[in-house]
């Protein structure tokens, strides 16, 4: 249960899966912050309705998530829980994707959580210890793609990452997990979803019958902040909907 003294950051929070996750924090009355990157309006709207505030920076470049969390810092004096959750999914062919899209993916989705998790990991050592994070993976990281070996092996390296990050942060109180969605309707696959043919075959092979909405996230989330998960780390939890348990 976040309280009102915690302060959460959540990157990717302007929409979609960050943005539900953003609403069921300040819920529970904690001070919100969201991160986004180009999506202005989006942002401004979330800030509007769940009185957070939001912070317009490229988790894949370092000068900016440090000018982010001193920011944060600076208005606030805390933070206490981090999501580092900004993601992209360019869909390419193997064959086909450009090095351009390897390396922004890459940049954004594992070194993003990277540097986010870091800096934000150097404020909690500091002020002596005591925090969480929490990484959006995928079960993309455990199965692969066609048109996603970029986002693939970015949110594969998100969870040994996640349980390398535990390892360290440990002795300063600190708990590293991750929360791996299956497919989830937000404009990051809305043009994808747009084939009938593969929204019905992935519909198909999730057992409890539909994909997930971004509301099905939120309590996996709110869970690994809570005073209840103290003692849980390094930990990685599938959310969906029974996808990864078959192989229909
Ligand atoms: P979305 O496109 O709706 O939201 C993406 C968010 O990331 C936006 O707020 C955007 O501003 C932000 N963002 C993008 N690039 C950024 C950057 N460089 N710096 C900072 N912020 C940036 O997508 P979503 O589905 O809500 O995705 C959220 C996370 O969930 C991603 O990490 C994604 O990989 C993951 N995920 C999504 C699904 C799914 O099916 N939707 C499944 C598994 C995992
Ligand atoms: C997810 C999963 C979904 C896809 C999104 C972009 O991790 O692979 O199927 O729609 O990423």
């Amino acid at each position: 249960m976040a309280t009102e003294e915690q302060v959460v950051l959540i990157t990717g929070g302007s929409r979609g899966i960050g943005a539900a996750v953003a609403a069921g924090f300040a819920k529970q009355g904690a001070r919100v912050v969201i991160n986004h990157f180009q999506d202005d309006t989006a942002a401004a709207q979330v800030c509007a309705t769940l009185n957070a505030s939001a912070i317009h920076a490229d988790v894949a470049d370092s000068a900016q998530v440090d000018a982010m969390i001193a920011q944060i810092l600076a208005q606030y004096g805390r933070l206490d829980v981090v999501i580092c959750n900004a993601g992209i999914c360019p869909f390419y062919d193997f064959l086909e994707m450009p090095e351009t899209a390897w390396d922004r993916v890459l940049d954004v989705n594992l070194k993003g959580v990277f540097l986010v998790a870091q800096r934000a990991a150097r404020h909690m050592v500091e002020r002596g210890g005591g925090g969480r994070i929490i990484a959006t993976s995928s079960i993309s990281s455990l199965v692969g793609g066609t048109q996603q070996a970029h986002y693939c092996a970015s949110k594969a390296g998100i969870n040994l990452l996640i349980k390398s990050m535990a390892l360290s942060l440990a002795p300063h109180g600190i708990t590293c997990n991750a929360v791996l969605p299956g497919t989830v309707e937000t404009s990051i696959n809305a043009d994808a979803l747009q084939d009938a043919a593969l929204r019905h075959r992935l519909e198909q092979g999730t057992p409890l019958g539909r994909l997930g909405q971004p509301f099905d996230l939120v309590s996996a989330f709110l869970f690994f902040a809570s005073e209840g998960a103290s003692w849980i780390t390094g930990s990685l939890l599938v959310v969906d909907g029974g996808a990864t348990s078959t192989l229909q």
